[in-house]
């Protein structure tokens, strides 16, 4: 008996460009399309740009938008930065949304949810709060918000002058998914059932209460702001450790932390705030996150697309996916920044690598 032939059988080199052809025009009718013939990029990165928004520009129209738009009439006074690349999509990247937010003392931002998390970087300006499911949070500048997927929030200023954050959303992940809701709340305001930082009052100590252990664990980030005044504390005392040095491409970085967890703030999005030291040459460095920064105190440099872009104190920062960058700083600079890196690390998809300048 003869053994089973495994490759008895004969496949012909075939090349037959008219022919393939016919056969694409064949199945497109029904939906279907080659793979051979897919012309869409595999490879890192994503059609968004490197861009800076300059405070010194973009204040200016903040306020010239004050003048012609209500908060009431506008809902969010909000200038969204948009990607050069991504004109019309109202993204910075492919997967965030960013914008700067002007409030007039007096005025409210009427309550609302939404699926998309949202968080708040306070750029200038005392006397604002948001209210986050009727907890009353203070901002001051510096202060890291946050807004976590579905909690009604509205925003008001009791202060004397016009306060200034940065919005960035996860909206471009919920519109991926066909998941985005909202709504409007009844009133302007949610009622106010907790006084300003509860959730630092009972979250804030490396203390957690044990009858909340599943809800503080579920993913909703339990702790809703970050101050400036710690988180620069936190900083400054890395930066003074003997046993610390400064990352090579970053200076010293502290990731914001959800305190039930140890992970992110959000499932999508991570924050973080990074001091690059005076004399500071960072090395060149790339990353997947879709990156957004912004300037907390002092200025940089920063080497990225072929262009050197000098930044001052609240200047805004799009580092796209896997685009090479490299920081230096003569005086001291505090960066914040959000990406997209906790999805990214959540699906598996997160790398980095630092390069030889
Ligand atoms: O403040 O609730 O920039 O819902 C975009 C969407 C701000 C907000 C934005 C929003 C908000
Ligand atoms: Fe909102």
């Amino acid at each position: 008996m003869n053994a089973p032939q495994p490759h008895s059988f004969h496949v012909p080199e075939v090349n037959d460009p008219v022919a393939l052809a016919a056969f694409k025009a064949q199945i497109a009718p029904l939906s279907l399309m080659p793979l051979w013939e897919r012309t869409n990029r595999l490879v890192p990165g994503s059609e968004c740009v490197p861009a800076v928004w300059p405070y010194a520009q973009t204040r200016p129209l903040l306020e010239q938008a004050c003048g012609l738009i209500s908060k009431k009439q506008a809902d969010r006074r909000v200038l969204v930065m948009e990607n050069p690349a991504l004109r019309g999509s109202s993204y910075i990247t492919n997967s965030l949304f960013a914008g700067l937010q002007i409030i007039l003392p007096g005025e409210v931002a009427p309550s609302h949810r939404h699926t998309p998390n949202a968080l708040r970087f306070v750029v200038e300006g005392e006397g604002a709060y948001t209210s986050v499911d009727g907890i009353k949070i203070q901002m001051q500048p510096g202060d890291f918000v946050v807004t976590p997927a579905w909690a009604w929030h509205d925003h008001g200023n009791l202060g004397n002058g016009p306060v200034v954050w940065m919005d960035g959303l996860d909206t471009p992940f919920v519109g991926l998914f066909g998941a985005h809701f909202r709504e409007n709340y009844a009133d302007d305001t949610y009622p106010v059932h907790c006084s300003a930082d509860a959730s630092v009052s009972t979250y804030g100590f490396n203390l957690l209460p044990t009858q909340h252990q599943r809800a503080a664990t579920d993913g909703q980030p339990p702790l809703l702001v970050y101050s400036f005044e710690r988180t620069r504390q936190a900083l400054s005392h890395l930066a003074a450790s003997p046993d610390q040095s400064p990352d090579a491409a970053q200076g010293y970085k502290l990731r914001y932390a959800n305190p039930a967890t140890g992970g992110y703030p959000f499932t999508t999005m991570a924050a973080f705030m990074q001091w690059l030291p005076s004399g500071f040459r960072g090395q060149a460095y790339r990353s997947t996150d879709n990156a957004i920064f912004n300037v907390a105190e002092g200025s940089c440099r920063v080497e990225v697309g072929g262009q050197t872009h000098h930044l001052t104190a609240h200047d805004v920062l799009v580092v796209p996916p896997w685009e090479t960058y490299r920081f230096e700083a003569d005086s001291h600079c505090m960066l914040f920044s959000f990406t997209d890196r906790a999805a990214q690390v959540a699906l598996g998809f997160w790398r980095e690598e630092y390069l030889s300048s």
